[in-house]
């Protein structure tokens, strides 16, 4: 860990305890809904966790939504886990550097969102606080980063399509289309007719069963870079079953939450690709435990998203510039989501389909706190 030890040396760092932690409940109106198997989207509806220390406060955007159907956690449980266990954990650890989080934490089981909102928003603080963007203490680099797309269910396959065409007209260098039953193999083929090329993937959100094994038997077809969690969000033997039986890779989202649900769903062979999001593991901490694990075993990762605010966007951006990230991600721009983004500038995607990693301190982009206060539903404070 390089930037620990120049830490220590430096002598700039002297362990931080954070003083204050300030929740802010924020509701935006997403441009249009986003559909998958387990519901529809209108709003983004999440808390922002700022943790302060030693004059300096960083951000953490919480990945958790309203209710509780694509993972257990609620936006509810994580202010109540965040409020009762996790904070008080926080304000008597001192750290010396932001990987300590996770582990201090390890008494709460599961809850693995609350815990990334707060873990994250140290991370951004130690980045603000060493002046260094956040990339260069998660061990990424600079540069750009490759962007993809999700595009949710739409109304009709025609729909669809068009917005197919729109995406990959923008530069996207990887479409994702999410299916559910009776809303699948045809989609596919429609976009497969017009984009025989295209790198082209799927997301059924734990739609499926093995008696569905025929149906991705048939995908196997179409040259799909991967299906991502077909199965039940909680199982990793039989999407071991499943991969055994096709050649498209599996991709797991929601049935991992570790470094070690990664060393075992590899071991089992349940998936040849993983999806990171850090608010489904624990925060970076668990991100970099997952990236490495498959790493080690040369299986790819990229990063997924939960249609965050601009605030969790570039936290997605910085983390996907570690080595492991080697597919395009569902990291896409600002303009796709919301009228006006919570950080400016917002989130762009040039025509070759790149983000640019931001330098400035911590995430890298201004938060606009007008936006942020307008958006606010609610908000609670706690101090050591
Ligand atoms: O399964 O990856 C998913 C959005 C909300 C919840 C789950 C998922 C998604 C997406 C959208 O696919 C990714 C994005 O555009 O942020
Ligand atoms: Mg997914």
């Amino acid at each position: 860990m390089p930037d620990l030890h120049h830490a220590l040396v430096a002598g700039r760092s002297a362990p931080l305890r954070i003083e204050r932690i300030q929740v802010r409940h924020v509701s935006l109106p997403l441009r249009r809904p986003f559909e998958t198997s387990f519901g529809t989207t209108t709003h983004k509806e999440f808390l922002l966790v700022a943790v302060s220390a030693a004059g300096v406060t960083g951000y953490g955007e919480c990945v958790a939504d309203a209710d509780p159907y694509y993972l257990p956690e609620t936006n509810r449980t994580v202010l109540h886990v965040l409020r009762d266990f996790l904070a008080p954990l926080a304000f008597g650890l001192d750290f010396a550097h932001p990987r300590a989080l996770l582990p201090a934490f390890a008494r709460v089981r599961g809850h693995e969102m609350a815990k990334a909102a707060l873990e994250m928003a140290a991370w951004d603080m130690y980045a603000r606080r060493e002046g260094a963007p956040l990339y260069r203490v998660l061990g990424g680099r600079g540069g750009r980063v490759a962007s993809g797309v999700s595009i949710g269910l739409q109304p009709s396959t025609a729909a669809l399509v068009e917005r197919v065409v729109e995406e990959v007209a923008a530069g996207y260098r990887r479409v994702k289309i999410k299916i559910k039953p009776g809303h699948d193999l045809e989609l596919v083929e429609a976009v497969r007719a017009r984009f025989p090329d295209v790198p082209l993937m799927v997301d059924a959100n734990s739609a499926y069963t093995l008696a569905d094994a025929a149906l991705f038997l048939e995908m196997d077809r179409h040259a799909l870079m991967m299906v991502e969690q077909p199965l039940s969000w909680d199982d990793i033997v039989d999407h071991a079953t499943l991969q055994r039986q096709i050649r498209t890779p599996v991709c797991l989202d929601e049935s991992i939450h570790s470094g070690e649900d990664a060393r075992r769903a590899l071991a089992l062979g349940a998936c040849r690709v993983i999806n990171v999001k850090a608010g489904r593991v624990g925060g970076f901490g668990g991100s970099l435990a997952v990236h490495d694990t498959c790493r080690a075993a040369s299986v790819p990762v990229w990063c997924g998203g939960m249609l965050e605010s601009g605030i969790g966007r570039l936290a997605n951006v910085h983390l996907q510039t570690l080595p492991g990230f080697t597919l395009p991600g569902d990291t896409s721009a600002s303009a796709r989501y919301f009228e006006e983004d919570l950080v400016d500038p917002p989130v762009v995607v040039s025509s070759a389909g790149e983000i640019d990693v931001p330098e400035a301190p911590g995430i890298g982009h201004e938060i606009v706190w007008p936006r942020v206060e307008k958006a606010t539903t609610f908000r609670e404070e706690w101090k050591r």
